[in-house]
């Protein structure tokens, strides 16, 4: 009995350790907390819970919205941009779209400010706007648009005599550009009741970060947030660029208009220069505090021994924060000014992550929030009933500046598996249904069912057109499709019941790669239909849809 008991408490006390970073310390937790494409995240806690949003471009719905009670573990709840009318997508270029948003609470309305970027010559309304709701659920409200706000980036801080601020970027004037990125902080009142902004704007000029520094980052000044601790406002922003520069710096003032007096420790976060940890691209922050009055900041930045190497694109990051001097810092504990895979955990987190596999056997009666479509949607191709997903083939293409029958996962890690099972009878050439693997508008692979010379076959294509391999089916039964990426290689199978996986193609991703710079958005997998530019009455149906992600493999 008594040996018993004592064997009990052996194996919950190893449970236990299973989840401490070692022998008796303190629990930890893993970056990214939110993985794949999330970039230029924003955090507000509204008592117990944290809400947190990042920025979508072409991608709908927009602006997903994320809760937590931990800080580790983060669960989508809705989108801020979720009906197609209070965002127009229509042949908007890819990293186009929706920038950098910054999400606020206030005395029971959640406000998600965010800045639209179109083509400059067409009608569509662009520029700065605010939605807000009163559940980050949704719904949320029609934009409201802000005259006169130049600048991407925008943000909002509510100050504790009851005056709003809004805070963005912009471009000097040609004759004052000391580099092609060249930009300064502007901060100005807005009312909250006509959303326009209203009084005198304060500045923070860049000019005198490029005369003090001929190295390092002092271009490209965004992403500004603007907080008060102890009587003193602060503006913490990115520079850098979005690429291997990128970085976090901080000023102080008596007002939040300025005149802004730098931390002569800028930057309080980089990697640049840094390949060694695996972590690049660092920057576009937001920092908060815990009920228990602890500060954390949460950032983008790209999983990457080499800049040319990440699929994800740039993901979401925590790290904690020392605030108990004038200036935060981060990562006191470990390496100062950078971050790290592993920190030492919020005191909320119990000791369990989640891992970031996703699985639909489509038994909700609606799409789930993580199927994201490419542009927004101007009729309903897809339905969920009875267990099955049903995606109408339409003539929009994947390749094309269109809106396609495609709905995608964010993929989460080097090393992935996708696979679906597929109920589909094509009755022309011009049909297809399967999966697609995408990245921006440049990286395209499908693999779908299709009619070759009258045969049922499967096939896998780049771009659409390269055909890379091709296998003749032998029933028109319901077949399982997979796609499977290995860092920068790509290969496709297929599975007729019974059988085992057949390859079709193997291929070279490598181009998915590109340096985060160039590229604002991440990878995607998913199921994808099409009648290749031609009208039809046909439709596929999906029973199952899985991303397995292999974690550091
Ligand atoms: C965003 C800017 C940035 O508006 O990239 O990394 C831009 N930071 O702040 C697009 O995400």
């Amino acid at each position: 009995m008594i040996l018993n008991k004592i064997g009990n408490i052996i194996i919950v006390w190893l449970f236990y350790l299973g989840s401490l970073s070692s022998f008796g310390q303190y629990i930890t937790y893993n970056n990214p907390i939110i993985a794949g494409f999330n970039p230029d995240p924003s955090v507000c806690r509204v008592g117990d819970d944290y809400y947190l949003v990042t920025s979508t471009f072409e991608y709908f719905p927009g602006v997903p919205v994320y809760h937590s009670k931990d800080l580790v573990n983060w669960k989508m709840i809705g989108h801020a941009l979720h009906r197609p009318e209070q965002l127009d997508l229509d042949s908007v270029a890819s990293t186009a779209g929706i920038y950098a948003p910054t999400l606020r609470y206030h005395q029971g309305m959640f406000y998600m400010i965010t800045t639209l970027v179109t083509d400059s010559k067409d009608n569509k309304p662009k520029g700065n706007f605010i939605v807000t709701a009163t559940n980050p659920e949704g719904p949320w409200s029609m934009p409201h648009w802000i005259n006169d706000a130049p600048g991407i980036d925008p943000s909002l801080f509510f100050d504790d005599d009851g005056k709003v601020y809004y805070c963005g970027n912009y471009t000097p004037v040609k004759e004052e550009l000391l580099h092609k990125s060249h930009r300064n902080i502007w901060v100005q009142e807005i009312d909250l009741k006509t959303f326009q902004l209203k009084g005198e704007r304060g500045i923070l000029d860049s000019k005198p970060y490029f005369v003090a520094r001929t190295i390092g980052s002092p271009y490209a000044f965004e992403a500004p947030h603007l907080y008060k601790k102890e009587g003193l406002y602060y503006l913490v922003l990115a520079h850098g660029g979005t690429g291997m520069s990128h970085a976090v710096s901080i000023w102080k003032s008596n007002s939040p208009l300025g005149p802004w007096e730098e931390n002569p420790k800028n930057p309080i976060l980089t990697h640049r220069g840094d390949l060694i940890l695996g972590i690049n691209a660092t920057g576009h922050a937001d920092i908060f505090q815990t009920k228990e009055g602890d500060w954390w900041s949460v950032f983008l930045a790209v999983r990457s021994k080499d800049e040319n190497k990440n699929v994800m694109g740039r993901e979401t990051f925590l790290a904690p924060l020392d605030w108990s001097g004038i200036w935060p810092i981060y990562n006191s504990e470990g390496k100062i000014g950078a971050t790290a895979m592993t920190h030492k955990a919020p005191k909320m987190f119990k000791g369990e992550q989640r891992n970031f596999d996703f699985v639909d056997n489509f038994d909700d009666k609606k799409l789930k929030f993580d199927w994201t479509m490419i542009r927004t949607p101007r009729e309903v191709w897809w339905a969920v009933k009875s267990g099955k997903l049903e995606l109408k083939l339409r003539p929009d293409q994947i390749e094309n500046f269109q809106q396609p029958s495609f709905l995608g996962i964010r993929v989460p890690e080097m090393k992935i598996d996708a696979i679906t099972s597929l109920n589909f009878t094509p009755k022309k050439e011009n049909e297809c249904a399967g999966l697609a693997f995408e990245r921006g508008h440049d990286e395209e692979w499908t693999l779908v069912k299709e009619l070759y010379k009258g045969k049922m076959v499967v096939s896998a294509y780049y771009d659409g057109k390269t055909l890379l391999g091709r296998q003749e089916l032998t029933t028109n039964k319901t077949i399982e499709l997979k796609i499977h990426l290995d860092h920068f290689k790509i290969s496709f199978y297929v599975k007729e019941s019974k059988s085992s996986w057949i390859l079709i193609a193997k291929t070279d991703a490598s181009k998915l790669g590109f340096p985060p710079a160039g590229r604002f958005t991440g990878s995607m997998v998913g199921l994808y239909t099409s009648s290749r530019g031609k009208l039809s009455k046909s439709s596929a149906t999906y029973d199952h849809f899985e991303l397995k992600a292999f974690a550091n493999k």
